[in-house]
């Protein structure tokens, strides 16, 4: 099977882990130590109730791969809740796509409750959606279109 051959909805990669954390400068400092990685972009997501940095780590098809790190806004925000019930750890996985609304519609077809009905905006200027942990096996999931470069 070769890539040309894949629906148009199918994941393509990993994008990015992302992980919940106290301290965004903290987090970055650790994992530029530990892992070598470096800053591709930081950004304050009101909507998202996040301030947050993505590591690159790779290239891969479609786009690269990075780590993200997400500091919330406040405890009423997703990553704020996770972290009061939770603590520190993996939040979600986010899954690159050619297209985000396409796969949307392929995934709500088969029953899969969504966090969001159509792409909002992403870190990197990428098109983003959730699906509810609930319909993937308790892991909160993303679907992303990374921008054209
Ligand atoms: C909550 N739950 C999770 C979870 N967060 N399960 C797995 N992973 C997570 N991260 C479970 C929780 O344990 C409960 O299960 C249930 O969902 C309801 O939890 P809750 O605390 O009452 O939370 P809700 O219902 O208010 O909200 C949960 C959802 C919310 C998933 C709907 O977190 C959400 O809308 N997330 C999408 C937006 C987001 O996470 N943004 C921040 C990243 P039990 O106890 O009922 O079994 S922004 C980002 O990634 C960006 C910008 C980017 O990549 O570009
Ligand atoms: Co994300």
């Amino acid at each position: 099977m070769t890539d040309s051959d894949r629906a148009p909805w199918a994941v393509r990669r990993i994008d990015h882990v992302g992980i919940a954390v106290r301290d965004l400068d903290a987090a970055v400092d650790l994992y530029s130590s530990l892992f070598g990685l470096t800053v591709a972009g930081r950004e304050t997501n009101e909507a998202q109730g996040v301030r947050e940095a993505m590591l690159y780590v790779a290239d891969a098809p479609g786009g690269a791969s990075y780590v993200q790190l997400l500091e919330p806004l406040g405890p009423d925000t997703p990553v704020g809740k996770f972290l009061a019930a939770r603590g520190e750890g993996v939040h979600h996985v986010g899954y690159g796509v050619d297209d985000v609304a396409a796969a949307l519609a392929a995934l709500a077809d088969e029953g899969v409750r969504l966090v969001d009905e159509r792409p909002r905006h992403g870190s990197l200027g990428a098109a983003i959606a959730f699906l509810h942990p609930k319909s993937v096996g308790g892991v909160l999931t993303e679907l992303v279109q990374a921008a054209r470069s």
